[in-house]
């Protein structure tokens, strides 16, 4: 053994019992996969990684995502043994309220943690995300005499990860796409939480991802040298394929009493910690113990990544000097465009239009796509139906990496992980698209994006009964107010073309957290009586006044997306009393000061209906205990649209009735 390895087995062995006091401290956590991968953390860590603490978010990094997050121990240990700005401190506050060490990883708020993670499988996807994002960025800005953009992507998971069906979805992505940027280390120690893993699967792993076009190799994740020449091996093959490395571990290695049983997974041998550490060699009156050669190995290690990082931004430099137009292109993605500068690229639409909401937000997006050229849409087989089609550029695939239609295949959830890995990433701003009824096979994914404040784009279309035909299987009744119990997550439903123009512009100016646009299959009236600049500018503020009163106001008719014109034509009958509020995002409108949404919804006037082909329950909050709700609490019908709206009785006449109830 040559001194390094040595040391970085010493290493593994302190990362463990920072791992166990850890967990000893806050009695709570996962020691299983802090201790089975201690080795493979010391080779990435200490070796293998081309990283720089220093800068986190250095744009040429290796990214690594810890998918199976409950190791979380795991990264803490590493990113504060190889010098990230995660103190010792830090780790001992492991769990504790406000620490920069939360249960599971979580993005924004520890350096080096690249993706939150913690759902298992979300994580593999998010890491095919950001080879996409590599793969893209490489053939935008490198060029023959400098390669700016040449990193990987490291992933960690286990079988929890790997039994996922959102890790399939996205494993089969990366071998289609031939995503060779892309490491997959599978943590295999044939155990999972309540039990062996023998118990819940037989499958035959290597040659699964063989099938689906990876290079796969299997090594014993103990030893330091063979694993390091296995992961340089993936990290250098030339196949063109995702490389998946299956390292064989034993969970808790290092308690013996719990070591490779189930009872290895979570914290249960932090209570033979004292043994544990005896074994491991570390003192007995030390807790968190680093000795001064493994910080020295670290400190040395750490100034060879700096100097690697420097030269790198050597030859960034010269390349921002050969390569103009390029660098601007580059800049351009931490530049936010305004809403109304988007706006302003965008035509109005003739008022004689009639258009469903989903063709408007196809005429919406293509100016606003050659306004943004890192823009990047996508589709779950549906670009026929949802229209996200950049139509001036090509499709990515392997054989074009600059395109900047993704085709995901029937792949809803992991088409959201891999937009989240896109927008990790933060280079390229990624929308993806299906029907709105699917949103609940691609939720996980949406979750996450709003937690971790990712600005990704859905693209969700045939937004209610409206879909007509196809029936109640497809046609959303619950989806977007389920939706919009999202924390984070702007929900739009725009009501006529305008409307869907100012949707686009709040999605694109949205840095801090993802929007979903719900448009419609059918075609709507453009709502001429309002002021295209009134419509557009409104959605920005989530809720605005469509039709002002013109008597002293007796009736406020509130209603979002294809319906409001039900409300419109409503208040036609009911008279000059009525206001018309379109309400097209309700987060977008709950964060408007107090006094705006009090001009726009008075708590004088208490006679407020709501129109929505969708379930009543949250219009209650706008109308009040007063009010009434005309919606659909029950799914919907297979019957031409216009049947199933009378049919269900959301119709004009119903909403003139319930307000003269009042
Ligand atoms: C989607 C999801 N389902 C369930 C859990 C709860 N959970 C956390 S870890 C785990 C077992 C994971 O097994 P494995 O990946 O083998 O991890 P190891 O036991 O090796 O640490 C489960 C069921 C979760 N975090 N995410």
């Amino acid at each position: 053994m040559t001194l390094q390895t040595l040391l970085l087995a010493k290493a593994a062995n302190q990362a463990r019992g920072l791992a166990i006091d850890a967990v000893h401290a806050c009695s709570s956590g996962h020691l299983g996969l802090p201790l089975g991968c201690a080795e493979i953390g010391a080779v990435l860590y200490g070796h293998a990684l081309s990283v720089n603490p220093e800068r986190p978010r250095w744009l040429n990094r290796d990214r690594f995502v810890l998918s199976a997050g409950h190791g979380s121990m795991f990264l803490y240990s590493w990113l504060h043994l190889s010098g990230y700005a995660v103190s010792l401190d830090e780790v001992k506050k492991f769990r504790v309220l406000h620490s920069i060490t939360p249960g599971h990883p979580e993005f924004r708020e520890t350096p080096g943690v690249e993706a939150t993670t913690g759902p298992l499988g979300q994580g593999i996807g998010n890491a095919v995300g950001m080879a996409v994002a590599g793969q893209m960025a490489a053939a935008r800005f490198n060029t023959a005499e400098h390669a700016i953009f040449d990193y990987h992507i490291v992933c960690l998971a286990g079988d929890g990860c790997m039994q996922e069906g959102v890790a399939m979805e996205a494993a089969a992505f990366a071998g289609h796409q031939k995503l060779d940027n892309l490491i997959l280390i599978y943590d295999s120690n044939d155990v999972t939480l309540d039990a062996m893993a023998d118990r819940t699967q037989s499958e035959n792993t290597a040659a699964r991802f063989k099938a689906i076009g990876w290079d796969v190799q299997t090594v014993d994740g103990h030893d330091l040298a063979a694993f390091l020449k296995a992961f340089n091996k993936a990290k250098k093959a030339k196949s063109g394929k995702p490389q998946l490395v299956i390292a064989k571990t034993v969970i808790g290695k290092g308690i013996p009493e719990v070591a490779g049983t189930a009872k290895g997974h979570g914290e249960g041998g932090a209570k033979f910690s004292e043994g544990a550490r005896a074994g491991l060699g570390l003192p007995a009156d030390r807790h968190f113990f680093v000795s001064d050669d493994v910080r020295a190995y670290f400190a040395g290690h750490k100034a060879r990544l700096v100097r690697a990082c420097n030269r790198w931004h050597r030859r960034y430099k010269a390349w921002r000097l050969a390569h103009p137009e390029k660098t601007a292109l580059l800049d351009s993605a931490a530049a936010t465009p305004s809403a109304a500068h988007l706006l302003a690229k965008i035509p109005l639409f003739p008022a004689d239009a009639k258009l469903a909401t989903r063709a408007a937000g196809r005429d919406a997006l293509q100016p606003l796509a050659a306004e943004l050229p890192l823009l990047i849409g996508g589709s779950a087989d549906l670009y026929g139906s949802t229209l996200n089609v950049i139509a001036s550029d090509k499709d990515f695939d392997a054989t074009n990496r600059s395109g900047r239609n993704i085709r995901f295949g029937i792949r809803e959830h992991a088409m959201a992980a891999i937009a989240n890995g896109l927008a990790y990433d933060g280079l390229f701003r990624p929308s993806v698209a299906t029907f709105l009824v699917f949103a609940d096979y691609s939720r996980p994914s949406m979750r996450i994006a709003a937690l971790a404040k990712l600005p990704v784009i859905y693209i969700y279309t045939h937004d209610s009964i409206g879909v007509g035909e196809d029936g109640p299987t497809h046609q959303p009744v619950e989806t977007v107010s389920a939706l919009r119990l999202m924390p984070n997550l702007d929900v739009i439903r725009p009501a006529d073309p305008e409307e869907t123009a100012g949707a686009f512009a709040a999605a694109l100016e949205r840095t801090d957290g993802p929007t979903l646009l719900a448009l419609t299959r059918q075609a709507v009236p453009m709502l001429n009586d309002i002021p295209p600049h009134i419509r557009r500018a409104g959605v920005l503020k989530g809720g605005y006044v469509a039709v002002q009163e013109t008597a002293p106001l007796t009736h406020i008719l509130l209603s979002a997306g294809s319906e409001l014109q039900l409300a419109l034509a409503a208040a036609k009958t009911l008279g000059a009393g009525t206001r018309v509020v379109s309400m097209p995002s309700f987060l977008r409108f709950d964060r408007q000061p107090a006094e705006y949404r009090e001009s726009i919804l008075p708590s004088s006037c208490r006679k407020r209906v709501a129109v929505e082909a969708g379930v009543s329950g949250l219009w209650a909050k706008y109308v009040g205990l007063d009010g009434k709700v005309v919606g659909l609490d029950r799914f919907g019908l297979s019957a031409p649209a216009p049947v199933v709206y009378r049919e269900l009785g959301v119709t004009t006449e119903a909403v003139v009735a319930a307000a003269q109830s009042l």
